[in-house]
């Protein structure tokens, strides 16, 4: 059984006919262009949809820095899209980007305080920028345009709107998790932060967790109330706070895996591979991926199992670097490599690297085939709003002989891959013993599992996401069953976790 339930789907063209335009704000825009545009991912390809059926604008930063503190807005249409992007300066983009987005907002959205810069100037910057962003946007709207802003960048984005006039309906999707408010608080202007979000008509996390979180903030600040349904009432306006799990394109993913037997990358692995086993990671180079513990939990599964030391299996794990310009990103880089060398040097041997550690990024194509390669999946971050690379890993499996995904209860993806290994990413032991039980799991289980994973993501996959989303923002809201939620009042996470797991849980087992 599937937690989202699409009962009744209205047709794009209804909503064509009702409404103006989609308009989109994001902090990257993947701009056309005329050649060597890399493939877009399954959520640019998804709100591209949405847009090209629509018709609408996307609208974001270029990811370019400029000299001028005044860049001037690029423009281009494509088939039925506008896109609109502009450049930071350099001041801009170290102040919103760099300091108040990567370095107050992820490290305390993902409960990492200690690693938070809690600096003035990057949280004027961060409203600075985005009133500069809301100001241009607004000279491009239309009074029937739905606009849709998506995640960290861009919360102040629609109470700026608001304040020049705009009451067309706004809604916003939260990447990444959304803390309880003892950890919430710690965010520099809080207050702003909580009535900039209150100014949308919908505001969308990726679980019932993080939607309670946030519920929980506006209450214990004394701010909200919690009406029927998914309403609330906040800094005098009424607006709908709800989870609506991100996903992929199933589908296309799950063909791309079948036909990646083919390519090189592929080849090359499972030669090098020589028969023995694998193990994968994948992962942005982040702190919330929680790649060294993952790397001591592969160890001590090594070390204990007379199974894997025997057959040598192999854990590839594939970390493009990201962020590298902050410093708690740098520090990691070095710290994860030195690991990877210290694990080797002790459990490798002249013909055999345990873990293989690859700094590069790799096409999706080979990505896809190598997580249907491998036997295990390890997708263990600390905290993370969703993780893809969960979703992505169960839809490239072979319906044969499929592998087992050992995951993070802290993903976002657990609450509907109940069907995985799922692990406290913490407990090196724990999660040493699920990679075991994975890696000599029986094919009727890992069957098992991987049908009931599989056909949550059939029907959750990302287009139903992007509907379920505009959906709800236009009003049609009736047409979708979310599955029982807590009661709302100020939950400690734990007491917001054990509430929604009977409702959540029962049904299959990210
Ligand atoms: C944020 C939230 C939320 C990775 N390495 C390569 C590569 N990737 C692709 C994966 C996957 C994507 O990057 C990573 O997505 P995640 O969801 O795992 O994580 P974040 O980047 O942190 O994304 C997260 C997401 O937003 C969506 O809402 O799920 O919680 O943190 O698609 O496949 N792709 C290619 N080569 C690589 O080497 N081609």
């Amino acid at each position: 059984m599937v937690q989202f339930e699409i009962l009744k789907k209205s047709s794009d063209a209804d909503r064509t006919q009702s409404k103006g335009r989609l308009v989109v704000v994001s902090n990257r825009v993947p701009v056309p262009t005329a050649a060597g545009s890399p493939p877009p991912g399954g959520l640019a390809t998804a709100l591209g949809a949405a847009l090209e059926t629509h018709g609408g604008l996307w609208f974001g930063w270029s990811g370019k820095i400029c000299a001028e503190n005044d860049p001037p807005l690029q423009e281009r249409t494509v088939g039925n899209v506008d896109y609109a992007v502009t450049d930071l300066s350099r001041r801009d983009h170290d102040e919103y980007y760099h300091g108040f987005a990567n370095s107050a907002l992820w490290p305390v959205c993902h409960y990492r305080l200690d690693l938070a810069d809690l600096s003035r100037r990057n949280a004027n910057g961060y409203f600075r920028v985005n009133e500069q962003f809301a100001r241009r946007l607004a000279r491009m709207l239309r009074s029937d345009d739905d606009i849709w802003v998506h995640d960290y960048h861009f919360i102040p984005m629609a109470a700026f709107l608001r304040d020049l006039g705009f009451t067309n309906p706004l809604g916003f999707f939260l990447h990444i998790p959304f803390p309880p408010s003892d950890i919430a608080a710690a965010i520099p202007n809080y207050d702003r932060i909580l009535r900039s979000l209150a100014a949308y008509d919908l505001v969308g996390f990726q679980t019932p967790i993080d939607a309670e979180n946030f519920k929980g903030c506006l209450v214990r600040a004394g701010v909200g109330t919690i009406l029927d349904g998914d309403w609330v009432q906040a800094y005098g306006r009424k607006f709908r706070v709800a989870a609506f799990p991100i996903s992929i394109e199933t589908k296309a993913f799950a063909q791309e895996a079948r036909l990646a037997e083919k390519n090189i990358i592929v080849k090359r692995t499972r030669q090098s591979l020589e028969g023995h086993p694998l193990v994968i990671g994948v992962d942005r180079l982040d702190y919330s991926k929680g790649i060294k513990q993952r790397i001591d939990s592969f160890a001590t599964f090594v070390e204990k199992s007379h199974a894997a030391a025997k057959s040598r299996v192999t854990m590839l794990q594939i970390t493009p670097k990201s962020r590298s310009e902050v410093s708690e990103y740098a520090q990691m880089q070095r710290q994860v490599a030195e690991h990877v060398g210290h694990v080797n040097g002790k459990l490798g041997d002249v013909d055999w690297t345990p873990v293989r550690y690859i700094n590069k990024a790799m096409s999706r194509a080979a990505l896809a085939g190598l997580y249907r390669m491998a036997r295990v999946g390890l997708v263990t971050p600390l905290r993370d709003g969703m993780n893809l690379v969960a979703k992505e890993y169960v839809a490239a499996q072979s319906p044969e002989d499929p592998g087992v995904l050992v995951l993070s209860r802290f993903a976002g993806a657990a609450f509907e891959l109940e069907s995985a290994l799922i692990v406290n990413p913490y407990d090196i032991e724990e999660t040493a013993a699920a990679i075991s039980q994975a890696y000599e799991m029986p094919l009727r289980e890992r069957r098992d599992r991987w049908e009931a994973m599989m056909s949550v993501l059939e029907t959750n996959d990302v287009d139903a996401w992007c509907r379920r989303f505009l959906l709800d923002l236009s009003g049609e809201s009736a047409d979708i069953k979310i599955p029982d939620k807590p009661e709302v009042a100020a939950m400690s996470e734990d007491e917001a976790w054990r509430s929604t797991k009977p409702a959540l849980w029962t049904t299959i087992g990210r």
